[in-house]
């Protein structure tokens, strides 16, 4: 091969190493010049047959390629293991290890709340929403709240600039719901809701409950005391029992606070029950007749019951959970015990 073909394929050689797309393109281009049975090889067994003048150049020109191209084939080489791919783009390497991301787990105020859900769904129960930015009307006038009722004070509840409210609990669904639904109703209503309760252990100025609402002919306190039983035996174990305090709230006649005898002591006495062997869990009664006549209904024809309860504190409870705090600090060590 003269001198000058010696320098032309020195420059075939580069110019296809340059533009190798992957590892395995340069590879071969390094196999067809440089390879055993490859161009340079073949340059170097005709050296002898070439004018003796002109060996000692073509020899230093075929050194050149073989040089030039070496350096460039490790540099590329460096550079397509360094961007991670020996493989062409879009090529999928079934062979190589998968990468695993690691799983999360579901929030056990979200586990609480489908729990709750899922009970109160065996007994007829569908789910309702309302927004978290409510009216002053639903979340308390068609309540029955009154005007000095202390909920209503500033100082109690979030009032936005247009007079609307951050609604200080669930019970608004109901209004809603009747407002737009015929009786019978039978509806649990999961959401948030927002106080000014300076946060400690127990108290956060957002948190969630779960709203009930039984409408029907002749619906009585007794199919409230089955009905909760029920659910406290379901979420806590069959030896749960419970019992009803007298209370008030503005929207129930009567009204009562429902304890759950303590899931530690079993009602015996200790310190999580505070030595009275009962947990306090929620509030209900039987829906005032003021809210009948607000949303339209009858109050002559239906009756219904209402309860409202903190799914916090219930979740609290049951993965005996110290502070509230935790539930929102987002802190994955706490959060990957629930998965
Ligand atoms: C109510 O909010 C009534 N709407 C419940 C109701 C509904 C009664 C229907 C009758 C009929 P109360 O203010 O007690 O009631 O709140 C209910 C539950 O919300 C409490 O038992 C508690 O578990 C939870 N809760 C209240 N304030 C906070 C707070 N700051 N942080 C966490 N949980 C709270």
């Amino acid at each position: 091969m003269k001198i000058d073909e010696i320098v032309q394929l020195k420059d075939a050689a580069l110019r296809e190493a340059a533009a190798a797309p992957d590892a395995q393109a340069l590879e071969e281009v390094r196999i067809k010049y440089l390879g055993r049975k490859g161009m340079l090889p073949e340059i170097m067994k005709g050296l002898k047959d070439l004018d003796p003048a002109n060996r000692p150049v073509a020899g230093q020109k075929a050194n050149e390629l073989k040089n030039e191209l070496t350096d460039l084939v490790t540099e590329r080489k460096a550079e397509f293991e360094s961007a991670g791919s020996q493989s062409s783009p879009g090529e999928f390497d079934a062979t190589l290890p998968g990468q695993w991301h690691r799983l999360g787990s579901r929030h056990p105020i979200t586990q609480i709340t489908e729990r709750i859900t899922e009970i109160f769904h065996n007994l007829g129960f569908t789910v309702a929403e309302g927004p978290d930015i409510e009216t002053v009307y639903h979340n308390f006038d068609a309540l029955n709240t009154p005007e000095d009722h202390p909920s209503r004070d500033m100082q109690d509840t979030f009032y936005l600039e247009n007079g609307d409210l951050l609604r200080c609990h669930t019970s608004p669904v109901q209004v809603r719901y009747m407002e737009t639904h015929k009786p019978p109703v039978r509806i649990i209503a999961p959401g948030r809701c927002y106080r000014r309760d300076t946060p400690d252990a127990t108290h956060s100025a957002n948190f969630h409950q779960v709203e009930g609402l039984y409408i029907d002919k002749d619906v009585s306190l007794a199919d409230l005391k089955g009905d909760l039983s029920y659910f406290a035996q379901q979420l806590m174990g069959p030896d749960v029992k419970i019992r009803f305090r007298p209370h008030f709230f503005p929207f129930t006649e009567p009204s009562v606070e429902v304890d759950f005898t303590c899931h530690v002591c079993h009602g015996k006495g200790c310190r999580v029950c505070k030595n009275s062997g009962w947990i306090e869990i929620l509030g209900a009664g039987m829906v005032d007749p003021n809210v009948f006549k607000a949303v339209g209904y009858d109050e002559y024809d239906v009756t219904g019951y209402a309860f409202g309860m903190g799914i916090e504190r219930i979740a609290m409870i049951l993965f005996g959970i110290q502070d509230i705090r935790h539930l929102y600090e987002n802190d994955v060590r706490f959060l990957a015990q629930f998965g």
